[in-house]
């Protein structure tokens, strides 16, 4: 008897958008021009995967240790380009009901930074979300793990925690993103096969998808294929191998 599995879509997923220095040297840009191209490329995908119904898109853009790169490429990104990339973004992610959310340690911004997050977090907060963009911005995933070991240590000193009960569970709590869905898929542009302390305790069971393809370059018909390789790599894991020899042959 042959049966058609379905190919299983991800709820959530999960993109280190490397290579935009890359592209913007390639190209013959100006400082930071590639970082833009990567913009307007992200752009395209964000209205590809709410037409697609994604539930979770997760990015990379800027690191815990991207801080020690040129003082002018951190001014542009974390101030100009961020404070504009909000600007530009929020009409749109309004009309189309994403909820933005940023993930990471925000002690480090400028308090003007800060407040243009917090209000394009409280703006686009509705009732009925159709697509949560998370933008990590700071972050690191031992970062994430070093936060919830002192907020539950602060719970435990005020004596609303008993450290006994500490456990994967508890810790998942507060741990960022704890009420989305795990990621499923984990994609890293750029040509690097590292995870480089993104989404550590998130990612546990993501599949991973590695590709050459720089960032600005990245687009919606090679999303696609990422989507479809994990589909095909959840109907062969998912069962035994006699399974799949069954199906395959019929
Ligand atoms: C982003 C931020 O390299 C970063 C510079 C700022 C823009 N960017 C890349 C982002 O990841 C905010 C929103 Cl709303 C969307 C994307």
């Amino acid at each position: 008897m042959s049966s058609t599995v379905p190919a299983s879509f991800p709820r959530h997923i999960a993109i280190i958008m490397d290579g935009n220095n890359r592209y913007g040297r390639r190209e013959g840009l100006g400082l930071g021009q590639g970082h833009v191209a990567g913009r307007d490329n992200l752009d395209v995908l964000i209205e590809h995967l709410h037409d697609r119904k994604l539930e979770v898109l997760t990015i990379f853009a800027f690191s815990s240790e991207n801080w020690q790169r040129p003082p002018e490429e951190v001014h542009l990104l974390m101030t100009v380009l961020l404070a504009a990339t909000i600007d530009q973004q929020l009409p749109k992610l309004k009309r189309k009901k994403v909820a933005l959310r940023f993930i990471g340690d925000r002690s480090l911004f400028k308090p003007e930074i800060r407040q243009k997050m917090e209000q394009a977090e409280q703006e686009t907060q509705t009732g009925d979300t159709v697509m949560t963009l998370v933008v990590a911005l700071s972050y690191g995933g031992m970062w994430d793990m070093a936060n919830a070991a002192r907020e539950m240590a602060l719970k435990v000193q005020a004596g609303t925690l008993d450290p006994a009960s500490i456990n994967e569970h508890t810790m998942a709590q507060h741990i960022q993103m704890n009420d989305l869905p795990p990621v499923d898929l984990l994609i890293r542009t750029g040509g690097d096969f590292r995870i480089s302390n993104f989404l550590l305790w998130q990612a546990a069971y993501a599949e991973l998808y590695f590709t050459p393809t720089l960032w600005p370059e990245f687009s919606a018909a090679e999303m696609d294929k990422a989507i479809e390789e994990f589909g095909s790599r959840q109907r062969r894991f998912g069962r035994t191998s006699e399974q799949v020899e069954a199906d395959s042959l019929g």
